[in-house]
Order: structure tokens, then sequence, then C-alpha cells
């Protein structure tokens, strides 16, 4: 039996091999050499007609080749993946830094720019983001909260009722968010120190109201809360929030049936010629209603006021972010309007923090 030298076929295969340029020809190599009908496995199946003397040099020999020849063909299939991988990495390679394409113009509404300024603020004094549903049921909206059937302050709402369930009950919009508030004192124990944004509904519209309007309410509950920590925690938010550190502040009585004792607070501001100017002048500007959670609401939610009492904080996004960033018209705010959204949008990148300062 006649065969090529062994060492000839394998320095003509590794040649083949570590010359391969892609990794179809180095398969097409592998295929040649090793496959079915590959010249490594020919010489393998001509063993068989060999006499056992013969195989026994041959067989080892042709064993050691074929392990080589996978091994260069492993070898080379590693660095073409490497090379291949690389090409693609500079081919797709995308430069973040550029400017995005003219026409993707998207801006971020001012209620929403106002809400993340509203919650980085809270965030930072501890408070934790909570949320609940726009559909609610009495109980929730009203009941809870020390407003029980025919009480004066449900008339007050406005409310959007959904059609009546089969027992006569009747599911609504939520009036205001302090719904999650009493969901979250009903599901866990206290303490409690949460700050609820969300939409809120009421059957009003004029010049300064809209049937939907964006709300942020705020909880704390704990064993020993009183109401200078509600005033401090106010304080300190509106001159966060306006960015201006001897904001003058003043807390007039008032009245709500969730509340007691109850209270607004006001800002100084100047008023000239229609423009407004906060954190000057002898005028004030009322900003947000408070005052201490009423006993009666923390029995209705399972809580002892004997043991736990806390105070409790509402105010209205859209006024505020009008206030804020100077927009004239509050009936703007939901006209997705193209040209307004670009001049009083906020950039997608602007995202508000402390340290990145808020008022921009
Ligand atoms: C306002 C006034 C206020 C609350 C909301 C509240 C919630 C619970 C218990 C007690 Cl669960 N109070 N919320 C308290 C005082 C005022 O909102 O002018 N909102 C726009």
């Amino acid at each position: 039996m006649t065969m090529q030298d062994p060492k000839e076929t394998e320095a003509e295969l590794v040649a083949a091999v570590t010359g391969a340029e892609t990794l179809e020809a180095l398969e097409q190599v592998r295929v040649a050499a090793i496959g079915r009908k590959g010249r490594v496995t020919d010489l393998m199946k001509s063993l068989g007609a060999m006499t056992p003397d013969e195989r026994r040099t041959a067989g080892p020999l042709l064993n050691g080749l074929k392990d080589r020849i996978s091994t260069a063909i492993d070898t080379r299939r590693a660095e073409l993946e490497e090379a291949a991988l690389e090409a693609r990495l500079q081919e797709e390679h995308i430069d973040l830094t550029l400017p995005t394409r003219p026409e993707m113009v998207g801006s971020v509404h001012p209620v929403s720019q106002v809400t993340e300024e509203i919650i980085a603020i809270f965030a930072d004094m501890g408070f934790t983001l909570a949320e609940g549903p726009d559909i609610e049921d009495d109980f929730h909206n009203f009941t809870a909260l020390n407003m029980p059937p025919e009480h004066p302050a449900r008339q007050m709402h406005d409310t959007f009722y959904l059609s009546g369930e089969q027992d006569g009950t009747r599911k609504l919009l939520r009036t205001h968010t302090s719904t999650v508030q009493i969901r979250a004192m009903m599901s866990q124990p206290p303490p409690h120190r949460i700050i609820v944004p969300g939409r809120t509904y009421r059957s009003d519209s004029d010049i300064t109201h809209t049937p939907m309007f964006h709300q942020v309410e705020g909880l704390v509950i704990d064993r020993t809360t009183h109401m200078g920590h509600l005033k401090g925690c106010l304080i300190e938010f509106v001159r966060a929030f306006f960015d201006v550190d001897d904001l003058p502040y003043r807390f007039r009585p008032s009245y709500f049936p969730f509340t007691e004792p109850s209270a607004e607070m006001d800002i100084g501001c100047a008023r000239s010629d229609g423009e407004l100017r906060i954190g000057a002048g002898d005028e004030w500007l009322e900003i947000l209603g408070c005052g201490m959670v009423n006993p009666r609401v923390l029995e209705n939610c399972g809580i002892d006021p004997n043991e736990y009492q806390g105070f409790a904080f509402g105010m209205g996004i859209d006024r505020i972010a009008m206030l804020k960033y100077g927009i004239p018209d509050l009936r703007a705010f939901f006209d997705s309007d193209l040209r307004w959204l670009r001049h009083y949008g906020f950039s997608a990148l602007d995202v508000p923090t402390l340290a990145g300062g808020l008022a921009r």
C-alpha cells in the first residue's frame, strides 16, 4: 500500500489552515482534511487494509496527524472569529456624543418636569414615591378622609362618577391623590413618609380649571411627628423648589375635613405690570394646603391616634408649574401644540437632581 508521506500531508494541510482568510474558507479546508471524505479521513480508512505490523506504526502517526490538524483548525477559527467581532465592533460603532437628528425634537412637558423636581426634593428629605389607581371608590376618596355621605365638602368636589355597579355602588375618578395615602396607611404599618403625585379629576372647566389636573400630596406619620416638622419640611420644600434661600412664607389657618388643625401656606411675591416675581415684594401667593392628619382619618385606616400622629399636605402641580416657569395660560397645557411644547418644554437629558440644581 502506497501513501503520501504523512509529514508532507500535514505540512500542506497546516499551510491551508493558516492560509484560510475567512471562516467559510476555513470550513472548506476542514471538510477537505477531516470531513467524511477528507484526506486525513481517507488515510485513516486505509489502516483497515494494512497488516497488523504496518498498522502499529501508521496508526499512532495518523492519529497524531488528525489531532494536530484539528487543533490548528480550532486555533485558526478562534483567530478569525476574534477578527470578525473586532471588525463588527468597528463597523457598528455609534458616537453617542453626536447631536440627534434635527427632526427628532421631543421635549419634556412642564408638568412632568415640575413633578420630577418635587419628587427629587422630597426624596432628598427621605420620602418614598407612592402611586395608586385613578379610578377609585367612595370609601378611599371620601369616607376614609372624614367625609361621610352627605358631608357638605363632597359637593365641592364636582366628582365624575362611572356608571353604577349591580349593588348600587359607583366607582369614581379620584378628586385628589389622598386615596393613595389611605391605601398606604391601610396596607402597611406606620411609620409613613410618602410623596404622591398623580392625575386628579373634577367636573370643572374655566380659565383656571381643567377637568383633569395634577396634584401632589405628602404624608408623614410617626409617634412624635408635630406641627414643627410640618413647617420645617414645607419651608425647606418651597425654598428648594423656587431656589430662593430666604423666600418669605406664612401659614394661614384654614379648614379641611381630613386635617386638624389645617393651614394654607403662602410665599412672598411682587406683582408689577403683569409680571410676577417670587421671593420679593410685599404680596402673598397661595402655594399649598396642609395640616395635622385628623385623628378620625387615622382611626378609619386602623391606626391608633393615641400612638401615632402626623401631617399631610397637598398642592396643584399645574398652577405651580405656571408660577415657576412663567406660563400664562393653563389650558395650553393640554392642547398638545408642538410650538408651545418647543417653547415651554424641557430637554429629556435635563433630569432634575438636587446636585444639578433644580431651577433651570
Ligand atoms: C390642597 C390641600 C391637602 C391633604 C391635602 C391629606 C391626606 C390624608 C390625610 C390628611 Cl390621607 N390629609 N391630604 C391635607 C391637607 C391639604 O391639600 O390645597 N390641595 C390641592
